[in-house]
Parts: C-alpha cells; structure tokens; sequence
C-alpha cells in the first residue's frame, strides 16, 4: 500500500510537470481493496486490474520502473508507447491490462475462467471492477456467463462512491452492491474496503470457495475516492467534509495504527520500510527518466497480430 501510494504521488508530480501524455488516475484512499486481495491470489491464479488497481499489479510482481515508462509511453514500455497507464499485461505474473470501455472486461475474464474450467486446471480469477461499471450492460452479460456456468471466478467491486462524477446513488438504486449478487442466485458480500486484512480474508475464502468448484462470488469493497476521476479533475462536486472524513479512515495509516499498537511491528521497522519505498522509487526514476519515446515509424507495429508492413502514411511528412 505504501509502494502504490508513493508511486502514484510521483506519477502526479510527472504529471504537473506535464511529463505524462495520458491521464493519471490515482487509487488515494482506497489501495486496501486492491491491496489486500491480491495477496489471498495464489501464483498461478490471475487478476484482471481496472485503473484503481495499480496496488494489485505490484503485489503481483510489476516493478515501478515498467510503470514509469508506461505512464510516459516510453519505447522499452510493456506496450511500447501503444497504451498508457495502467492498461498492461503480463501473463507470466497473472495480471491481464484492461480495455477502456467500462465492464467489457467481464465477458473476457469469464471466458479465462471458463477456460481453467474446462482444461480442469486448480486456477481461479480475481475480477476488478468499479462501481459505475457494475451499471453496464457488458458487466451483466459476463457475471451472468459466469454464474450459470459456476466458472471459477470472483468478482470486487470497488464502491468509491463515484464514477467520474456521479454518485454511487445516482447509478444504481439500491445501497449494497453486494446485492446485485441475488440477480445472478451467488452469494454477494460487502466489505470494510479500508480494512486491508478484511478484503484479504473475504476475498481468501471466496477464491478457495471458486476453487473447488462452488462458483462465483461478488464482494463489494466499500471504499471512497479521496482524489478525483484523474488529476485533471478538481472535484468540485465532492463535499471537502466527506473527505475529510474518510482520511480519518485512511487504509494505510489505520494498518500501521494497527500493526503498531497489535505489537506487529515497531515504528522503527515501519520508517525503515518506507526509506526502502522512497530508495526503490529513486532508483526507478533514474533507470527510466531519460528512455527514449519509439520510433513513430513502427506505430503500427504490433498493433494487429498479422502487423502491416507499410510506413504509416503520416510518417514522411514528419
Ligand atoms: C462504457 C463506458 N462509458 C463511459 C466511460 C468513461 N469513463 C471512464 S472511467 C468512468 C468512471 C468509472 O467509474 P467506476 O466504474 O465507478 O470506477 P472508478 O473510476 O470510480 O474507479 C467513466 C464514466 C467508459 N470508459 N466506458
Ligand atoms: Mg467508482
């Protein structure tokens, strides 16, 4: 959680300096969800971020200096400079990059689903989603596959009270999401999405349960976007009192309370981690700041997977 939040503060100083091309959307307040259901994955299991969920690639392996570079659109970029942010995969740690259009990513990860189904491999996946995007017609379609077919899948919903600039209220009519899970006859759950070891052992027992062949379960993270939509927005339309009150509720400081006064950890051990947060962020910056952008002639080099040969037509002219 400490890794995803000074990450994304220095995406957003990037950003202000305008060193980013795309948007920068952060995950401040609400790193837990994806966080502390990342680590109840097992190795050969696989997620499938959305872009609050930059905590869940690291905890699967994704290193900052690939982050920076994507944010940047570099030419040694997971995608080359062909996407931004975080909307890159890497079958090999178990995390598939999401497409843009909201709860498209559902029918895609049932069919991943169905595929460890039907090859009787002991794998499962781990779902993101937001809030407005459990609105969406794609969203429906895929939970519904995946229900009937008992793949094994688990979907969270990460309720931040927002999607872009509509409440939560104005999205849907009822107050849990959890229980749109009745619609598809699974069992739905919400969750303390600030509580980082509540999510983690809420979404353990609903991966395990998918496991062993009991079908899907929808949990909702009950969270709150304390930044907005990206760094382009000045979130006029949220109240400064509701996030104030959630930085009382902030899931980083209230794990640290905990570790501390549990007797988990000393302050002491807790500052030396985040001087080894602060050092693998500097040393980040420096391998990649100065990477070069790609070479616009292979633009559209593999963009299809039988790639044109031709120049792009632009390309003379520049
Ligand atoms: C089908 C569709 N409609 C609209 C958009 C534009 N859009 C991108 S993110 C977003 C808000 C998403 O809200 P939510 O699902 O709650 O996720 P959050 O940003 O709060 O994490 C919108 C409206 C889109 N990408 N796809
Ligand atoms: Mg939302």
């Amino acid at each position: 959680m400490r890794l995803t939040r000074s990450l994304e503060e220095r995406l957003v100083a990037w950003y202000r300096q305008g060193r980013i091309p795309g948007g920068v959307f952060r995950s401040l307040g609400q790193e837990a969800a994806a966080v502390g259901s990342a680590y109840a994955l097992g190795p050969d299991d696989v997620c499938s971020p959305v872009i609050r969920d930059l905590g869940s690639m690291l905890v699967r392996g994704a290193k900052p200096p690939q982050v920076f570079r994507q944010y940047q659109g570099k030419a040694g970029s997971p995608t080359r400079g062909r996407d931004l942010h975080v909307m890159f995969s890497d079958l090999g740690r178990g995390y598939l990059g999401h497409i843009a259009p909201l709860g498209v990513m559902l029918p895609v990860i049932a069919g991943v689903a169905l595929s460890f189904k039907l090859n009787r491999e002991p794998r499962v996946v781990l779902a993101y989603s937001g809030d407005g995007a459990t609105s969406t017609g794609a969203f429906h379609e895929g939970l519904n596959f995946a229900s009937v077919q008992r793949l094994p899948l688990v979907v969270l919903v990460e309720n931040n009270g927002f999607a872009y600039s509509t409440p939560t209220g104005s999205e849907t009519v009822i107050e849990h999401l959890s229980d749109k899970a009745a619609g598809y006859g699974i069992p739905g759950v919400s969750v303390d999405g600030n509580d980082v070891l509540e999510v983690h052992q809420v979404t353990r027992a609903a991966l395990e349960k998918a496991r062993s062949g009991n079908g899907v379960t929808l949990i909702e993270a009950v969270t709150y976007r304390r930044a907005g939509h990206a760094e382009h927005d000045d979130q006029r339309y949220q109240s400064k009192d509701e996030i104030a009150e959630w930085e009382r509720r902030d899931p980083v400081t209230r794990y640290v309370d905990r570790l501390v006064t549990e007797g988990w950890a000393d302050p002491g051990k807790l500052a030396d981690l985040d001087h080894r947060v602060t050092s693998e962020l500097d040393q980040a910056v420096a391998a990649c700041e100065n990477d070069p952008l790609p070479d616009p002639g292979t633009a559209l080099t593999d963009v299809y997977a039988n790639p044109a040969t031709a120049e792009p037509l632009w390309y003379r002219s520049i």
